[in-house]
């Protein structure tokens, strides 16, 4: 048995990738009293780079029942075998942002490829303050054999290797050159994945002979400790400030991020509003903080919003964004707030989001202002009139929407009768998850989210291929809701692989496939801005055209999936999905629904707009009657200040 010999008084003799192991497996949070393992898994992928470092740290944790000298049982640190170092952080922040930032993953990669495949995973969790940590094997700290295989060489510093694309993407980066810089390093790490304005990508570099390197350990390192995930309070004068801008507000509206979901500030901000009787509209990442079924729910805001939360925030003088960083998604690219006097006041964790366009700032948790602005705010309401306008303006948009849900004329039907299906079909605690395509914006616009946890967007990086291993994560976070990824074709096929995962750990999740054969996304944005979908379609390249524009590729997903040993069901209509959900939901197994859907939409009307520059200067009238109108569009474009 590979216990480790205890040497000096005090101390324990383990290998770094030992000693991080066990430091990991004895790290918890604790936020509202609730107490839990902080890191309780770790997915990796082994190379030369980690084999026989963290491998084998790992390998002793999953065989030797004593864990390293004596450690309980608690400090078990399972690893999860991941197809694609990418998928894996993925599955990382789905995970932990299904655990509202409370738990996290780590993940462990090999050098170079392995670690650098990281990085788009990297990017994202911190775009979406989302906590994960990640493990990339580095270079030779000794540098004996310099270069090791998949080394960089920087003839100007030894110190540099790929890893270093880490640094712009993490929130904490560190580099262990020696064993004794694991002490602070992993303690600084810890602050920053728990601390609610700092997370995002926590970057912990291990060189490959450090990792497997011994060093005598004090004890204590080795402690339980718990981190209190903070709910920092407003500062009096600020809530002062705050409160007496709302009170001079006649037309306000509240707008929902998610950090009112991570924070779990739902029911704060629902007795916020009520109690004010302000709208409320929601970003990508907000939808559910108020159900979507709540009177003073107008929906999405911005580029893909809607209508009704679209004219709201077009007259709105005060704007109260609650965890919003304001994307160009939400400002519809600077153009969504239209009154000339518009000011916000910002409800923010992080002091740099609560600052956006010239706001009042409360530096806050979300749930712990909420609480303090109803009680400050007491007694004040907005002017009857203007909730009875968000209700009329919220019906007629219902009117609006409702033949997206209708079987439309064409031969294959509309995503968006597949979602209206979708939103019937599933629970209130069951999550939908989507990153990429055409789906956001329809779902945005059409979505009703009934629980904070449903609705699962990751539209800060918009990554392809975030779905199908997010799924994973999701269901690992959330055993007891069905998981349902909708996944277009195009993203598909950037990430297929990780369905062997889903297979190996026998995790049951439903995969919804969008068959359109390319991008209706990109097609449809390319066709509006002159480019006439230029290489947005799944084609074979026609000979004499020398274009992609020949027949549909005979790439066929419902085998591919079925490859894996996933039961696939394919439909081409509304009705044929609704049966193949119900069989979906009764199997206890992985599977998959892949749905022919028709490229062409069409797609949710809508009122918002999105900054994508056209070509000023071209050849083509298609792009200069597009720039026309892009310059036309530009001019509400403005700073808030
Ligand atoms: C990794 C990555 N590469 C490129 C893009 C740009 N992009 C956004 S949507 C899209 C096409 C998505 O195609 P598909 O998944 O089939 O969805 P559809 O547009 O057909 O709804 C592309 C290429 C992206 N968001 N992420
Ligand atoms: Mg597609």
């Amino acid at each position: 048995m590979s216990v480790p010999t205890s040497t000096a008084a005090g101390t324990v003799r383990l290998t770094v990738a030992q000693a991080l192991v066990r430091f990991l497996a004895a790290q918890y949070s604790e936020r509202d009293g609730i107490r839990e393992r902080l890191v309780p898994g770790t997915f990796g992928i082994f190379g030369h780079g980690n084999v026989a470092g963290v491998g084998q740290a790992l390998l002793q944790n999953a065989t030797d029942p004593a864990r390293g000298d004596g450690a309980k049982d608690e400090a078990a640190m399972p690893y999860y075998q991941s197809r694609n170092e990418q998928n894996m952080v993925h599955t990382a922040v789905s995970y932990a942002r299904t655990r509202n930032r409370r738990q996290l993953l780590a993940c462990a990669a090999s050098i170079g490829p392995g670690s650098t495949n990281m990085v788009t995973g990297a990017a994202l969790a911190t775009i979406d303050r989302i906590p994960v940590l990640l493990l990339p094997s580095d270079i030779f700290a000794g540098r004996a054999v310099d270069p090791v295989l998949q080394q960089l060489e920087d003839e100007r510093a030894m110190d540099v290797s790929v890893n270093d694309a880490f640094r712009p993407v993490s929130r904490y980066f560190d580099r262990i050159w020696r064993p004794e810089q694991l002490i602070p390093s992993a303690l600084a790490a810890l602050r920053v994945l728990t601390d609610p304005a700092e997370t995002g990508a926590v970057t912990l570099c291990l060189p490959q002979d450090v990792q497997a390197e011994a060093h005598d350990w004090p004890v204590e390192f080795f402690d339980e400790r718990t981190w209190h995930i903070a709910r920092p309070v407003p500062e009096p004068a600020a809530l002062d400030r705050a409160v007496s801008v709302i009170r001079s507000a006649r037309r306000p509206l509240l707008v929902a991020g998610g950090g009112a979901i991570y924070s779990e500030a739902s029911e704060a901000l629902t007795a916020f509003a009520e109690a004010t009787s302000i709208p409320v509209a929601d970003t990508q990442a907000g939808k559910g903080a108020i159900s979507g079924d709540h009177p003073l729910s107008v929906g999405g805001v911005g580029a893909t919003g809607t209508d009704a939360a679209n004219a709201l925030a077009a007259e709105a003088d005060v704007v109260i964004g609650v965890g919003t960083r304001y994307t160009d998604f939400t400002t519809a690219s600077h153009t969504a707030f239209r009154n000339p006097d518009v000011r916000f006041v910002n409800l923010n964790v992080k002091a740099f989001d609560a600052a956006k366009h010239a706001a009042t700032m409360v530096v806050a948790d979300a749930r712990a202002g909420l609480e303090a602005l109803t009680e400050a705010v007491q007694g004040w309401q907005a002017p009857s009139e203007h909730a009875e306008n968000a209700a009329r303006l919220r019906r007629e948009w219902e009117e609006r929407i409702a033949p997206c849900f209708a079987p439309h004329d064409q031969e294959l039907p509309a995503q968006t009768e597949i979602f209206g299906a979708l939103n019937q079909l599933m629970g209130d605690e069951d999550i939908l998850l989507n990153a990429a395509g055409s789906m956001p914006g329809d779902l945005q616009a059409l979505w009703t989210a009934r629980s904070p946890l449903q609705y699962h967007l990751e539209y800060g990086y918009s990554c392809m291929g975030y779905e199908l291993p997010a799924s994973l994560g999701a269901k690992m976070a959330a055993p007891d809701s069905e998981v349902v990824a909708i996944i277009g074709d195009g993203t598909f096929q950037m990430a297929p692989q990780e369905i062997a995962t889903l297979v190996a750990e026998d995790v049951k999740v439903i995969l919804v496939i969008l068959q359109n054969h390319g991008w209706s996304s990109i097609g449809s944005l390319s066709e509006s801005h002159g480019s006439q979908r230029f290489g947005t379609k799944y084609r074979l390249r026609d000979k004499e055209t020398g274009l992609l524009d020949g027949e549909k590729l005979p790439f066929d997903i419902p085998a591919n999936i079925r490859s894996y040993g996933l039961e696939v069901d394919e439909v081409s209509s509304t009705d044929a999905f609704r049966e193949a959900y119900r069989r979906a939901t009764a199997r206890t197994r992985a599977t998959a629904i892949v749905v022919n859907t028709d490229l062409y939409g069409p797609h949710p009307p809508g009122s918002g707009w999105w900054d994508v520059p056209v070509s000023a200067t071209a050849r083509l009238d298609s792009t200069r009657a597009a720039r026309a109108e892009y310059e036309a569009d530009l001019a509400p474009q403005r700073h808030y200040l």
